[in-house]
């Protein structure tokens, strides 16, 4: 049986984002959070906030985002040609875990044709209380990079700020999730999260999925890094997990 039911899948394209009915076994979810404590105690990290690139620092947590629970539904989204070149954890202490911006993902990835989706999947409850994932409902649809303004204050996880003209009227949507669950947000949709005060951790790690048809331009990222100030995505490493490099052009990880 596949993950994402045709409803599932038209609201997927109609919202940017989809919450599939199902999520990690009891078991899985206890791996996790006993992974990320380990993982944190090991890179000798107390406040995590955001810490990219996970897969690169632990390749154990690969194994998170292979999971066929994940997988399938992003097969059904991107098709079965599938490469993981993103992950993170967004940890967020209890007190004083600092927001999201607004933002795009899209505008700094050098992905083209620009095509990824990315998976939230929630290691602790996260919900309104403790500053889960907002998003913008259809604010992917026109397909548009967005400008975005460079702020590099440490009140905010990420330095890139969506322009405040471009946040659409829609009221923003909060994305709460049971942990293990997970959603799939597209890679044009606005989103962000408030600053988490609540006294509950509120942790979740990301995968970022992109068909294997697209071309992850290495010369692009510098260059985005030289002229944007992003952060720099051009020796990523790059997962097929699924099917085959349809681009040819993509330098794939051992
Ligand atoms: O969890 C968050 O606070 C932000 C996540 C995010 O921006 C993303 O997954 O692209």
């Amino acid at each position: 049986m596949k993950p994402l039911s045709a409803e599932d899948i038209a609201r997927y394209h109609r919202d940017g984002i989809v919450v599939p009915d199902m999520g990690f076994s009891p078991d899985t979810v206890r791996e996790l959070q006993a992974k990320l404590d380990a993982f944190l105690t090991a890179q000798n990290i107390t406040d995590a906030d955001y810490v990219p690139d996970i897969i690169d620092k632990d390749p154990s947590w690969l194994r998170f985002g292979v999971m066929p629970e994940i997988l399938d539904a992003v097969a059904q989204l991107i098709g079965e040609d599938i490469i993981i070149w993103g992950s993170a954890l967004f940890c967020k202490a209890g007190k004083g875990g600092r927001a999201t911006p607004w933002h795009q993902d899209g505008h700094y990835w050098p992905i083209r044709p620009l095509h990824t989706v990315t998976a939230w999947i929630a290691i602790d409850e996260v919900n309104a209380e403790n500053s889960c994932l907002r998003v913008i409902p259809g604010s992917h649809r026109d397909r548009v990079s967005y400008q975005h303004d460079v702020d590099n204050s440490d009140t905010i996880v990420l330095n890139q700020v969506l322009k405040p003209e471009y946040l659409q009227s829609a009221p923003p949507r909060d994305i709460e999730l049971a942990p293990g669950r997970f959603s799939i947000h597209d890679v044009y949709l606005i989103h962000g999260a408030n600053p988490n005060n609540s006294g509950k951790r509120r942790a979740g790690m990301v995968f970022r999925y992109m068909p294997a048809s697209s071309h992850f331009d290495r010369d692009l990222a510098a260059r985005q890094v030289r002229e944007m100030g992003v952060l720099d995505l051009s020796r990523r490493k790059l997962h097929l997990v699924r099917g085959i490099d349809r681009s040819g052009r993509n330098a794939i990880s051992a």
